[in-house]
C-alpha cells in the first residue's frame, strides 16, 4: 500500500528519528475513545455542572452528597472504561524512546495501558483520603446506597484529585517541568489547554526551543506555538504516527 505521508508528518518522523527523550503531555481528549466524557467538549462534564460548584473544596463542604456522587457516577465510568490506542501507543513507544507522561487525567487509563512513567498532576480519581485525619482509603469500592463515605475518624472521605484553587502535588509538578525542559521533543494530545499551572508546563517545553507537536480534534491557544498541529482523533494519528516510524526505523 502506498503510504502518503504528508509533509508534517515527515517533520514530526524526523525529529522522531533524532529524539531520545520524549514526553507525552495529555488531557481529557485522550480518553475521549475510552468512553470518558471530556470536561468542555459536547457533551463534556462541565456542560451539566460548572466545575466552581463541584471541583473545588468549598463545594465539597458546602454540599459533600453531590461533590461525592459526581464523583461516583466518574469513578463508574473510568472503572468501565478500558486503555485506548492512544494511550496503548504512548506505552509502545517506549520500546523506542525514554518516555514521560504527564497528564492532567485523573483515570489511571496510561498507567492501566502500560505506561511506566506517569506524572498525575491533577490526582487520581482512584485514589482517596479522609479530610480529618488523612487516613488513604485508596482503590476502594465504596457502595453507592450511602449518599457519602465517612471515615471512621467521622470525617468526610474526599478524592484524591486537585480541586480549583489547590496547589497541584509539588514533586509531580517539577518532575514534569524538569522533563519539559530536558526532552528532545513534546506531544500535546487532546487539551483545551485552558488549566494552569498544568500547561505551563508545554510552555516550559516550547521556551526551551523543544520540537512541538499537538494532536487535537480542534485549534486551541497552543496551536500557534506549535512545531506541527495535527487535526484528528489521538486514537487514530498517535497509531498511524508509530507504524510510520517503524516502517522507517526497521526499513521495511
Ligand atoms: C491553582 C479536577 C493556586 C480533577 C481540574 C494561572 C496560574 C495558576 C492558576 C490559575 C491561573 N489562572 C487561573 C488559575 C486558576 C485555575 C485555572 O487554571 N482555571 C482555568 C479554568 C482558567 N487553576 C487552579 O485552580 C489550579 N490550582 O492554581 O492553585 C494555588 C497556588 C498556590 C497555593 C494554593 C493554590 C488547579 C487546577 C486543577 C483543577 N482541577 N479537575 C477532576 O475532577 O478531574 S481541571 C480539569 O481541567 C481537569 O483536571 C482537566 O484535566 C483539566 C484540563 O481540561 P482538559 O484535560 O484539557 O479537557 P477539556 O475537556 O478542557 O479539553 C479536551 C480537549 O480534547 C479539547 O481540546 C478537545 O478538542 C480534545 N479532544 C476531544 N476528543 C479528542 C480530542 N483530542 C484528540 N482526540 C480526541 N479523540
Ligand atoms: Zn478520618
Amino acid at each position: 500500500m502506498f503510504y502518503f505521508i504528508d509533509m508534517q508528518r515527515e517533520k514530526i518522523l524526523e525529529k522522531l528519528l533524532s529524539s531520545k527523550k520524549i514526553v507525552f503531555f495529555t488531557g481529557a481528549g485522550i480518553s475521549a475513545e475510552s468512553g470518558i466524557p471530556t470536561f468542555r467538549g459536547e457533551g463534556g462534564l462541565w456542560k451539566k455542572f460548572k466545575p466552581e460548584e463541584l471541583a473545588n473544596f468549598n463545594a465539597f463542604i458546602k454540599n459533600p452528597e453531590l461533590v461525592w456522587e459526581w464523583y461516583q457516577y466518574r469513578r463508574k465510568i473510568v472503572k468501565n472504561a478500558e486503555p485506548n490506542l492512544g494511550h496503548k501507543t504512548i506505552a509502545l513507544m517506549q520500546k523506542y524512546f525514554d518516555v514521560t507522561v504527564v497528564t492532567q487525567n485523573v483515570d489511571n487509563l496510561h498507567i492501566r495501558a502500560g505506561s511506566n512513567l506517569v506524572h498525575e498532576l491533577h490526582g487520581n480519581i482512584e485514589k482517596n483520603y479522609c479530610i480529618k485525619c488523612k487516613k488513604r482509603y485508596d482503590y476502594v469500592d465504596f457502595n453507592d446506597d450511602d449518599k457519602i463515605s465517612k471515615c471512621e475518624c467521622g470525617g468526610l472521605i474526599r478524592p484524591d484529585v486537585v480541586w480549583f484553587g489547590e496547589m497541584l502535588p509539588q514533586v509531580q509538578f517539577s518532575n514534569s517541568e524538569n522533563a519539559a525542559k530536558n526532552c528532545d521533543m513534546i506531544f500535546v494530545v487532546g487539551t483545551s489547554f485552558l488549566v494552569y499551572p498544568a500547561a505551563d508546563i508545554p510552555i516550559k517545553a516550547k521556551i526551551s526551543g523543544k520540537f512541538l507537536v499537538e494532536i487535537n480534534l480542534e485549534e486551541t491557544e497552543l496551536t500557534r506555538f506549535a512545531d506541527v498541529s495535527l487535526f484528528g482523533s489521538a486514537g487514530i494519528i498517535l497509531p498511524q504516527l508509530l507504524i510510520e516510524f517503524e516502517k522507517i526505523k526497521l526499513n521495511v
